[in-house]
Protein backbone atom coordinates (compact mmCIF):
# COMPACT_ATOMS: atom_id res chain seq x y z
CA UNK A 1 0.00 0.00 0.00
CA UNK A 2 1.30 3.47 -0.87
CA UNK A 3 1.81 5.93 2.04
CA UNK A 4 0.88 9.08 -0.27
CA UNK A 5 -2.54 10.43 -1.08
CA UNK A 6 -3.82 10.27 -4.48
CA UNK A 7 -3.93 14.00 -4.37
CA UNK A 8 -0.07 13.93 -3.82
CA UNK A 9 0.30 11.43 -6.65
CA UNK A 10 -1.58 13.64 -9.05
CA UNK A 11 1.28 16.89 -7.75
CA UNK A 12 3.93 14.11 -8.10
CA UNK A 13 3.09 13.06 -11.63
CA UNK A 14 2.78 16.92 -12.76
CA UNK A 15 6.45 17.29 -12.14
CA UNK A 16 7.64 13.68 -13.59
CA UNK A 17 10.95 14.35 -15.41
CA UNK A 18 10.32 11.63 -17.71
CA UNK A 19 8.11 9.83 -20.02
CA UNK A 20 10.04 6.28 -18.28
CA UNK A 21 8.88 8.00 -14.81
CA UNK A 22 5.36 8.41 -15.82
CA UNK A 23 5.45 4.79 -16.57
CA UNK A 24 6.40 4.18 -13.43
CA UNK A 25 3.44 6.44 -11.48
CA UNK A 26 0.97 4.91 -14.26
CA UNK A 27 1.92 1.33 -12.88
CA UNK A 28 2.03 1.97 -9.40
CA UNK A 29 -1.56 4.22 -9.12
CA UNK A 30 -3.53 2.68 -12.04
CA UNK A 31 -1.66 -0.87 -13.28
CA UNK A 32 -3.02 -3.93 -12.93
CA UNK A 33 -1.61 -4.12 -9.29
CA UNK A 34 -1.96 0.08 -8.73
CA UNK A 35 -3.13 1.22 -5.34
CA UNK A 36 -6.45 2.58 -6.88
CA UNK A 37 -7.42 -0.92 -8.71
CA UNK A 38 -6.38 -3.21 -5.48
CA UNK A 39 -8.92 -1.04 -3.48
CA UNK A 40 -11.28 -1.55 -6.28
CA UNK A 41 -11.66 -5.15 -6.29
CA UNK A 42 -11.74 -4.48 -2.23
CA UNK A 43 -15.39 -2.67 -2.88
CA UNK A 44 -17.55 -6.31 -3.12
CA UNK A 45 -16.95 -6.65 0.58
CA UNK A 46 -18.33 -3.56 1.38
CA UNK A 47 -21.98 -3.08 2.51
CA UNK A 48 -24.03 -1.70 -0.35
CA UNK A 49 -24.47 2.35 0.76
CA UNK A 50 -20.44 2.65 2.01
CA UNK A 51 -19.73 0.46 -1.85
CA UNK A 52 -21.35 3.16 -3.81
CA UNK A 53 -19.23 6.03 -2.03
CA UNK A 54 -15.92 4.25 -1.83
CA UNK A 55 -16.94 3.70 -5.49
CA UNK A 56 -17.26 7.73 -6.37
CA UNK A 57 -14.17 8.17 -4.44
CA UNK A 58 -11.87 5.70 -5.85
CA UNK A 59 -13.14 6.58 -9.39
CA UNK A 60 -12.63 9.88 -8.91
CA UNK A 61 -9.31 9.40 -8.29
CA UNK A 62 -8.23 7.26 -10.83
CA UNK A 63 -9.56 9.41 -13.11
CA UNK A 64 -7.71 12.45 -11.99
CA UNK A 65 -4.36 10.39 -12.19
CA UNK A 66 -5.27 9.18 -15.87
CA UNK A 67 -5.47 12.70 -16.33
CA UNK A 68 -2.59 14.00 -14.82
CA UNK A 69 -0.47 11.22 -16.36
CA UNK A 70 -1.80 12.14 -19.90
CA UNK A 71 -1.46 15.98 -19.23
CA UNK A 72 2.25 15.17 -18.16
CA UNK A 73 3.48 12.89 -21.14
CA UNK A 74 1.93 15.31 -23.68
CA UNK A 75 3.99 17.94 -21.94
CA UNK A 76 7.13 15.89 -21.81
CA UNK A 77 7.18 14.86 -25.52
CA UNK A 78 6.38 18.56 -26.35
CA UNK A 79 9.95 19.21 -24.59
CA UNK A 80 11.24 16.67 -26.30
CA UNK A 81 10.76 17.49 -29.51
CA UNK A 82 11.34 21.10 -29.03
CA UNK A 83 15.10 19.86 -27.74
CA UNK A 84 15.60 18.11 -30.91
CA UNK A 85 14.69 20.51 -33.46
CA UNK A 86 17.33 22.95 -30.64
CA UNK A 87 19.80 20.01 -31.02
CA UNK A 88 18.97 19.85 -34.91
CA UNK A 89 19.38 23.63 -35.91
CA UNK A 90 21.44 23.80 -39.07
CA UNK A 91 24.06 26.67 -39.25
CA UNK A 92 23.50 27.79 -42.45
CA UNK A 93 26.66 30.10 -42.28
CA UNK A 94 28.83 27.28 -41.79
CA UNK A 95 31.62 26.93 -44.78
CA UNK A 96 30.06 24.52 -47.83
CA UNK A 97 32.17 21.27 -48.71
CA UNK A 98 34.82 21.74 -51.37
CA UNK A 99 33.84 19.25 -53.62
CA UNK A 100 36.11 16.47 -54.96
CA UNK A 101 37.65 17.28 -58.75
CA UNK A 102 38.67 14.57 -61.17
CA UNK A 103 41.14 14.21 -63.38
CA UNK A 104 41.57 12.75 -66.69
CA UNK A 105 44.31 9.73 -66.68
CA UNK A 106 47.60 11.12 -67.75
CA UNK A 107 47.39 8.41 -70.50
CA UNK A 108 44.25 9.87 -71.86
CA UNK A 109 45.96 13.73 -71.74
CA UNK A 110 49.15 12.24 -73.58
CA UNK A 111 46.70 9.84 -76.35
CA UNK A 112 44.44 13.07 -76.66
CA UNK A 113 47.68 15.87 -76.91
CA UNK A 114 49.03 13.35 -79.68
CA UNK A 115 45.62 13.25 -81.55
CA UNK A 116 45.24 17.15 -81.09
CA UNK A 117 48.91 17.52 -82.96
CA UNK A 118 47.88 14.91 -85.50
CA UNK A 119 44.69 16.41 -86.33
CA UNK A 120 45.80 19.89 -86.48
CA UNK A 121 48.30 18.25 -89.35
CA UNK A 122 45.38 17.56 -91.50
CA UNK A 123 44.72 13.57 -90.13
CA UNK A 124 41.30 12.33 -89.68
CA UNK A 125 40.19 9.66 -86.85
CA UNK A 126 39.84 5.78 -87.57
CA UNK A 127 38.92 3.03 -85.15
CA UNK A 128 38.25 -0.68 -85.75
CA UNK A 129 37.42 -3.77 -83.50
CA UNK A 130 39.45 -4.94 -81.15
CA UNK A 131 39.05 -8.46 -81.62
CA UNK A 132 40.53 -8.91 -85.64
CA UNK A 133 40.57 -11.55 -87.98
CA UNK A 134 44.56 -12.89 -87.97
CA UNK A 135 44.04 -11.69 -92.05
CA UNK A 136 43.32 -8.26 -90.99
CA UNK A 137 45.96 -8.51 -87.67
CA UNK A 138 49.21 -10.43 -89.55
CA UNK A 139 48.58 -11.32 -93.62
CA UNK A 140 47.46 -8.09 -94.94
CA UNK A 141 50.17 -6.97 -93.02
CA UNK A 142 52.55 -8.64 -94.73
CA UNK A 143 53.23 -10.59 -91.60
CA UNK A 144 53.50 -14.18 -92.58
CA UNK A 145 52.35 -17.19 -90.53
CA UNK A 146 55.96 -18.33 -89.47
CA UNK A 147 56.52 -14.62 -87.95
CA UNK A 148 57.00 -14.61 -84.48
CA UNK A 149 53.84 -12.23 -83.63
CA UNK A 150 51.84 -14.94 -84.78
CA UNK A 151 52.89 -17.37 -81.96
CA UNK A 152 50.35 -18.48 -78.94
CA UNK A 153 53.15 -16.57 -76.64
CA UNK A 154 53.28 -13.52 -78.49
CA UNK A 155 49.74 -12.41 -79.41
CA UNK A 156 46.19 -13.52 -77.53
CA UNK A 157 44.12 -15.25 -79.60
CA UNK A 158 40.57 -15.98 -78.54
CA UNK A 159 38.48 -19.36 -78.70
CA UNK A 160 37.13 -18.06 -82.31
CA UNK A 161 39.03 -19.73 -84.70
CA UNK A 162 41.31 -17.31 -86.79
CA UNK A 163 41.05 -14.38 -84.35
CA UNK A 164 43.13 -12.53 -81.96
CA UNK A 165 43.17 -9.62 -80.06
CA UNK A 166 44.69 -6.89 -82.26
CA UNK A 167 48.59 -6.46 -81.57
CA UNK A 168 48.52 -3.08 -83.11
CA UNK A 169 46.20 -0.45 -84.57
CA UNK A 170 47.19 -1.43 -87.97
CA UNK A 171 44.54 -3.53 -89.03
CA UNK A 172 42.06 -0.82 -88.85
CA UNK A 173 44.37 1.53 -91.16
CA UNK A 174 43.45 -1.80 -93.79
CA UNK A 175 39.39 -1.56 -93.19
CA UNK A 176 40.11 2.48 -93.65
CA UNK A 177 42.15 2.05 -96.92
CA UNK A 178 38.90 -0.43 -98.55
CA UNK A 179 36.52 1.65 -97.05
CA UNK A 180 38.24 4.52 -99.02
CA UNK A 181 37.98 2.63 -102.49
CA UNK A 182 41.10 3.89 -104.09
CA UNK A 183 40.24 7.29 -103.75
CA UNK A 184 43.25 10.16 -102.57
CA UNK A 185 44.35 10.82 -100.23
CA UNK A 186 44.10 8.68 -97.23
CA UNK A 187 44.85 10.58 -94.03
CA UNK A 188 43.68 8.97 -91.13
CA UNK A 189 45.49 7.96 -87.29
CA UNK A 190 44.13 4.99 -85.89
CA UNK A 191 44.31 5.25 -81.84
CA UNK A 192 43.41 2.83 -79.31
CA UNK A 193 44.11 -0.33 -77.32
CA UNK A 194 46.16 -3.51 -78.34
CA UNK A 195 47.11 -6.60 -76.65
CA UNK A 196 50.28 -8.72 -76.72
CA UNK A 197 51.64 -11.42 -74.25
CA UNK A 198 53.95 -9.23 -72.33
CA UNK A 199 54.17 -8.30 -68.75
CA UNK A 200 57.21 -6.43 -67.04
CA UNK A 201 58.31 -2.53 -65.74
CA UNK A 202 58.04 -1.66 -69.65
CA UNK A 203 55.82 -3.79 -70.91
CA UNK A 204 51.68 -4.16 -70.27
CA UNK A 205 49.43 -6.94 -72.00
CA UNK A 206 47.29 -4.27 -72.95
CA UNK A 207 48.51 -0.90 -73.90
CA UNK A 208 47.71 2.01 -76.61
CA UNK A 209 48.95 3.16 -79.76
CA UNK A 210 48.43 5.59 -82.25
CA UNK A 211 48.98 4.98 -85.66
CA UNK A 212 48.98 7.11 -88.50
CA UNK A 213 48.73 6.63 -92.71
CA UNK A 214 49.07 8.56 -95.20
CA UNK A 215 48.04 7.26 -98.85
CA UNK A 216 48.57 9.62 -102.03
CA UNK A 217 50.92 10.72 -105.18
CA UNK A 218 54.24 10.68 -104.95
CA UNK A 219 54.59 10.20 -100.99
CA UNK A 220 58.56 9.96 -100.19
CA UNK A 221 60.48 9.55 -97.00
CA UNK A 222 60.58 13.73 -97.45
CA UNK A 223 57.09 13.78 -96.17
CA UNK A 224 57.38 11.21 -93.48
CA UNK A 225 60.41 13.24 -92.21
CA UNK A 226 58.66 16.46 -92.48
CA UNK A 227 55.38 15.18 -91.21
CA UNK A 228 57.20 13.30 -87.80
CA UNK A 229 59.41 16.35 -86.92
CA UNK A 230 56.44 18.65 -86.69
CA UNK A 231 54.27 16.60 -85.15
CA UNK A 232 57.56 15.98 -82.13
CA UNK A 233 58.19 19.70 -82.02
CA UNK A 234 54.49 20.30 -81.40
CA UNK A 235 54.19 17.63 -78.95
CA UNK A 236 57.80 18.28 -76.94
CA UNK A 237 58.30 22.12 -77.69
CA UNK A 238 59.87 23.86 -80.60
CA UNK A 239 63.73 23.07 -79.76
CA UNK A 240 62.77 19.11 -80.04
CA UNK A 241 65.10 17.67 -82.85
CA UNK A 242 64.61 14.53 -84.41
CA UNK A 243 66.76 11.74 -86.37
CA UNK A 244 66.14 9.16 -87.95
CA UNK A 245 67.59 5.16 -87.86
CA UNK A 246 67.05 2.71 -90.25
CA UNK A 247 64.88 -0.48 -89.10
CA UNK A 248 62.79 -3.43 -90.18
CA UNK A 249 59.37 -3.76 -89.77
CA UNK A 250 57.10 -6.35 -92.52
CA UNK A 251 54.55 -3.80 -93.18
CA UNK A 252 56.72 -0.94 -94.29
CA UNK A 253 59.98 -0.36 -96.64
CA UNK A 254 62.19 1.54 -96.35
CA UNK A 255 61.49 1.39 -91.85
CA UNK A 256 62.67 4.02 -89.67
CA UNK A 257 62.42 4.79 -86.19
CA UNK A 258 62.66 8.41 -85.14
CA UNK A 259 64.38 9.38 -81.83
CA UNK A 260 63.87 12.78 -80.20
CA UNK A 261 66.11 14.66 -78.37
CA UNK A 262 65.41 13.98 -74.26
CA UNK A 263 62.21 16.16 -72.90
CA UNK A 264 63.18 15.70 -69.66
CA UNK A 265 66.87 16.40 -70.09
CA UNK A 266 67.15 18.44 -73.43
CA UNK A 267 69.89 16.72 -74.39
CA UNK A 268 71.90 17.01 -71.95
CA UNK A 269 72.07 13.57 -70.95
CA UNK A 270 70.12 12.00 -67.80
CA UNK A 271 68.64 8.81 -66.27
CA UNK A 272 65.53 8.67 -69.16
CA UNK A 273 67.66 9.10 -72.08
CA UNK A 274 70.45 6.78 -70.23
CA UNK A 275 72.99 9.88 -70.84
CA UNK A 276 72.43 9.79 -74.70
CA UNK A 277 70.43 12.61 -75.27
CA UNK A 278 67.92 11.14 -77.59
CA UNK A 279 65.42 9.08 -76.95
CA UNK A 280 63.11 6.60 -79.73
CA UNK A 281 59.48 7.37 -79.62
CA UNK A 282 57.88 5.94 -82.85
CA UNK A 283 58.54 3.27 -85.58
CA UNK A 284 57.79 4.11 -89.48
CA UNK A 285 58.34 3.65 -92.50
CA UNK A 286 57.06 3.69 -96.33
CA UNK A 287 53.95 1.28 -96.59
CA UNK A 288 55.08 -2.19 -98.25
CA UNK A 289 54.27 -2.38 -101.80
CA UNK A 290 51.96 -5.73 -101.05
CA UNK A 291 50.34 -3.87 -98.03
CA UNK A 292 48.94 -0.82 -100.34
CA UNK A 293 47.67 -3.84 -102.75
CA UNK A 294 46.15 -5.56 -99.62
CA UNK A 295 44.16 -2.07 -99.35
CA UNK A 296 43.24 -1.70 -102.85
CA UNK A 297 45.53 0.50 -104.07
CA UNK A 298 48.50 0.27 -106.46
CA UNK A 299 51.82 0.86 -105.44
CA UNK A 300 52.59 2.00 -109.36
CA UNK A 301 50.33 4.66 -108.74
CA UNK A 302 50.79 5.73 -105.60
CA UNK A 303 52.95 5.46 -102.18
CA UNK A 304 52.22 6.36 -98.53
CA UNK A 305 54.02 6.56 -95.39
CA UNK A 306 52.81 5.30 -91.64
CA UNK A 307 54.29 5.56 -88.19
CA UNK A 308 53.35 4.04 -84.95
CA UNK A 309 53.66 4.40 -81.56
CA UNK A 310 53.35 3.19 -77.87
CA UNK A 311 51.16 6.08 -75.79
CA UNK A 312 52.61 4.96 -72.69
CA UNK A 313 56.39 4.71 -74.00
CA UNK A 314 55.43 8.26 -74.54
CA UNK A 315 54.16 9.22 -71.33
CA UNK A 316 57.15 7.37 -69.52
CA UNK A 317 59.15 9.44 -71.62
CA UNK A 318 57.96 12.67 -70.86
CA UNK A 319 56.50 12.18 -67.41
CA UNK A 320 60.08 10.48 -66.55
CA UNK A 321 58.95 7.28 -65.31
CA UNK A 322 60.99 4.31 -65.06
CA UNK A 323 57.78 1.81 -64.36
CA UNK A 324 54.90 1.67 -66.98
CA UNK A 325 53.03 -0.65 -64.41
CA UNK A 326 52.27 2.70 -62.38
CA UNK A 327 50.22 3.86 -64.85
CA UNK A 328 47.59 0.57 -64.40
CA UNK A 329 47.76 0.58 -60.75
CA UNK A 330 44.90 3.52 -59.93
CA UNK A 331 47.16 4.65 -57.01
CA UNK A 332 45.55 8.00 -56.63
CA UNK A 333 48.78 9.16 -54.75
CA UNK A 334 50.53 8.90 -58.69
CA UNK A 335 47.76 10.02 -60.29
CA UNK A 336 47.08 13.09 -58.35
CA UNK A 337 50.73 14.08 -58.64
CA UNK A 338 49.56 14.96 -62.42
CA UNK A 339 46.92 17.19 -61.28
CA UNK A 340 49.14 20.63 -62.20
CA UNK A 341 49.97 18.99 -65.62
CA UNK A 342 47.99 21.72 -67.96
CA UNK A 343 44.46 22.12 -67.93
CA UNK A 344 41.74 19.29 -67.82
CA UNK A 345 39.85 18.33 -71.22
C1 LIG B 1 49.43 0.11 -92.47
C2 LIG B 1 50.69 0.12 -92.98
C3 LIG B 1 51.77 0.36 -92.16
C4 LIG B 1 52.54 1.27 -88.75
C5 LIG B 1 53.87 1.26 -88.11
C6 LIG B 1 55.46 1.04 -86.60
C7 LIG B 1 56.22 1.28 -87.69
C8 LIG B 1 56.02 0.79 -85.25
C9 LIG B 1 55.54 0.34 -82.96
C10 LIG B 1 55.78 1.57 -82.18
C11 LIG B 1 55.83 1.20 -80.72
C12 LIG B 1 54.49 -0.39 -82.24
O1 LIG B 1 53.54 0.42 -79.97
S1 LIG B 1 54.70 -0.06 -80.56
O2 LIG B 1 55.31 -1.20 -79.98
N1 LIG B 1 55.13 0.61 -84.28
O3 LIG B 1 57.20 0.76 -85.05
N2 LIG B 1 54.13 1.02 -86.84
S2 LIG B 1 55.24 1.51 -88.99
O4 LIG B 1 52.65 0.83 -90.04
C13 LIG B 1 51.58 0.60 -90.83
C14 LIG B 1 50.31 0.58 -90.30
C15 LIG B 1 49.23 0.35 -91.14
C16 LIG B 1 48.26 -0.17 -93.35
Amino acid sequence: MSELSWQEAVEHIAQAASLDELKEWRARWVGRHGTITERMKELKALPPEERRARGYELNQAREAILEALAAREATLKDLGEAANLEAERWDLTLPGRQPEVGLLHPLTRVRRRIEDVLLRLGFSLAYGPQVETEWYNFEALNIPPNHPAREMQDSFFVDIPGMVLRTHTSPVQIRAMEQHQGRLPVKIIAPGLTYRRDDDATHVPMFQQVEGLVVDRGISVADLMGTLTAMAQELLGPSTKTRFRSSYFPFTEPSLEMDVTCAVCQGRGCRVCKDTGWVEILGSGLVHPTVLRNGGYDPDQVSGFAFGMGVERIAMRLYGLDDLRLLYQNDLRFLLGFRHQGGLR
